[in-house]
C-alpha cells in the first residue's frame, strides 16, 4: 500500500513538491490535485501558495512589482517565500506531514538552488515540476480562468485584470530560466500540457507515483456519469452483497436509463464502465454505449457477513458491527475488505478516469462513495457514511476551482439502502412500510 510504503523508508518519507513556471502554466491547479488525490490515498497533503503570502503584504500589487529590478517587491517576494517555507516546514515537523507542495514562480536557477539547499536541512526531498507550455490557446483559457477567480484580481474590470496579466506574464518572462538537467535535481517537465514529458532523477516511489498521477492529467473537459446498480433483490430483502438479480424495480430503472442519460449526455459519446457482478450488468443492459467491466469495481467484499442482514451481523459478529461503526474508514470484514482496501483498488481506475473523457459507471454503494469522494475532497471519515441514493444519476463536471455537481432521479422507488452510524438500517419499503 501507498501509506505504508511511505512510513516505512524514512529517506523518502518527505517531499516537497516545488512548482515551477510562469503564471497562467496551471501551477496552481495542479498542485490542488495532488493534494486531493494523495488525501484521497490516506497521504497527509498541503499546499502552500505564496501567492497568498505576498498578498498579505500587498493585496493588489501592479505588474513591475514583479520585476527581478523592483527592489521592494523583490525584497517583500523573498519575504513571502521564506514565510511559506518555514510554515511548511513546521507543518511537517509538528503535524507529520507527508508531502507539501511550494506553489509559487520560482523561475531562477538560484532560486531552485536556495530552495533545495533549505529543505535539505530539513530531511525533506524536493521533487520539481515544471509546467512550461508555449501554446497560446491553453494559456489564454488559464488566463480566463485566472482573472475571473484569483484574489489579486478581485473587484477589477476583466479587461484591465486581463491586461495587467499578461504584463505580469511578460515581466516574469525576462528572468524565467526553464529548468535543465545540469541543475542536478529529481524534476518533471511537462511541456504543453503533456504533449511531452521529461522527467530526471525520480527515484522514489511515492515521487514517482507522483509523476505517474501527473502524467495521466489532461486538460480537456469531461463530464463523469455516475449510477448505482438499480434495486436488486438482496435490497428489497435487506442482504449485503451477493451476486442477485435486480428487482422489478430495478429492471425498471435499467429500462428508463437509456432515456435518462441521452437527456443528460446529448450526442457526445459515451463509455460505460460496470463491474462484474450482474446488477451493474443487469442495469446497464439497455444502454447503446460501448461497455467494460472492471472487476475492480465490485463492491466492497463483506467477506463473512456477505448474505447477512445488518441485523444478523448485529447478533453473530456484535463487536464487528461496533468496530464497523467506530471507524469504518479502517474496519476491514473478517475476510473481506475494508474502505481502504476499496480505495487502494480502485487507483487504477482514478488514473484511467483522469485520462478518459465522458464515462458512465454503473456500481455498488461502497465503491461509488469512494469515487465520489476523490472528486468532491470529502474527507476519510464521512465518505463511508454518505448517503447515495438508488435510482439516480449523478453528473460530475470537473473544472479548474472544483467540482460541479448534479443528480437526476429517475422518480422510481426503491428501497433505502441508508444506515446511519450506530443505528440499524431503516430499510424503509417506498410505500413507508418498514420490512
Ligand atoms: C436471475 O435471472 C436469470 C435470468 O432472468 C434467471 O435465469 C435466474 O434464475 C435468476 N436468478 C435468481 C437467483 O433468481
Ligand atoms: C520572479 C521571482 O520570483 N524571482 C525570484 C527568483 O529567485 C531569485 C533568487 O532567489 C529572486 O531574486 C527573484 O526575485
Amino acid at each position: 500500500m501507498l501509506s505504508s510504503y511511505v512510513c516505512s523508508d524514512p529517506n523518502t518519507s518527505r517531499v516537497c513538491v516545488v512548482m515551477v513556471g510562469l503564471p497562467a502554466r496551471g501551477k496552481s491547479l495542479m498542485s490542488q490535485k495532488i493534494v486531493r488525490y494523495l488525501k484521497w490515498r490516506s497521504i497527509s497533503a498541503k499546499a502552500f501558495n505564496i501567492g497568498n503570502y505576498r498578498r498579505k503584504a500587498n493585496a493588489h500589487p501592479s505588474a513591475d512589482f514583479f520585476a527581478l529590478s523592483n527592489d521592494e517587491g523583490a525584497s517583500l517576494r523573498r519575504l513571502a517565500a521564506q514565510e511559506a517555507l518555514n510554515d511548511l516546514v513546521s507543518w511537517m515537523d509538528k503535524e507529520g506531514g507527508r508531502v507539501a507542495i511550494y506553489d509559487g514562480t520560482n523561475s531562477t536557477k538560484r532560486r531552485r538552488a536556495w530552495i533545495a539547499e533549505q529543505l535539505s536541512q530539513h530531511n525533506i526531498h524536493p521533487l520539481f515540476i515544471e509546467s512550461a507550455c508555449e501554446n497560446d490557446e491553453i494559456i489564454l483559457n488559464n488566463i480566463m480562468d485566472v482573472k475571473t477567480t484569483s484574489p489579486d484580481y478581485k473587484g477589477v474590470d476583466p479587461q484591465t485584470a486581463a491586461k495587467d496579466f499578461i504584463n505580469r506574464i511578460e515581466v516574469y518572462r525576462k528572468d524565467y530560466e526553464s529548468i535543465s538537467s545540469s541543475e542536478m535535481i529529481s524534476y518533471l517537465k511537462i511541456i504543453d500540457a503533456g504533449a511531452q514529458v521529461v522527467v530526471n532523477k525520480v527515484k522514489s516511489y511515492l515521487e514517482s507515483h507522483i509523476v505517474y498521477y501527473l502524467m495521466n492529467l489532461h486538460i480537456k473537459p469531461r463530464r463523469l456519469w455516475l449510477s448505482r446498480h438499480g434495486e436488486s433483490e438482496y435490497n428489497v430483502l435487506g442482504l449485503l452483497g451477493g451476486n442477485s438479480n435486480l428487482s422489478e424495480r430495478g429492471m425498471m430503472y435499467a429500462e428508463k436509463l437509456p432515456e435518462l442519460v441521452a437527456n443528460a449526455v446529448g450526442d457526445q459519446p459515451l463509455t460505460v464502465w460496470t463491474s462484474t457482478l450482474k446488477r451493474t450488468q443487469q442495469t446497464a443492459s439497455k444502454l447503446p454505449y460501448q461497455q467494460i467491466q472492471w472487476k475492480a469495481l465490485d463492491e466492497l467484499d463483506a467477506g463473512v457477513c456477505d448474505g447477512l442482514t445488518y441485523e444478523e451481523i448485529q447478533q453473530k459478529y456484535p463487536e464487528d458491527f461496533a468496530a464497523r461503526d467506530e471507524n469504518k474508514f479502517e474496519y476491514r470484514y473478517k475476510g473481506g475488505e475494508s474502505y481502504r482496501d476499496v480505495v487502494t483498488r480502485l487507483d487504477p481506475i482514478i488514473m484511467e478516469l483522469e485520462r478518459q473523457e465522458n464515462i458512465l459507471i454503473v456500481t455498488h454503494q461502497a465503491v461509488l462513495r469512494c469515487i465520489y469522494a476523490y472528486y468532491m475532497d470529502v474527507p476519510q471519515e464521512q465518505s463511508p457514511w454518505m448517503n447515495v441514493p438508488l435510482h439516480t444519476l449523478i453528473c460530475l463536471e470537473p473544472r479548474a476551482y472544483g467540482t460541479i455537481e448534479t443528480r437526476i432521479s429517475a422518480n422510481i422507488p426503491a428501497v433505502s439502502t441508508f444506515r446511519a452510524k450506530g443505528e440499524l438500517p431503516q430499510h424503509q419499503e417506498p410505500d413507508g412500510q418498514n420490512a
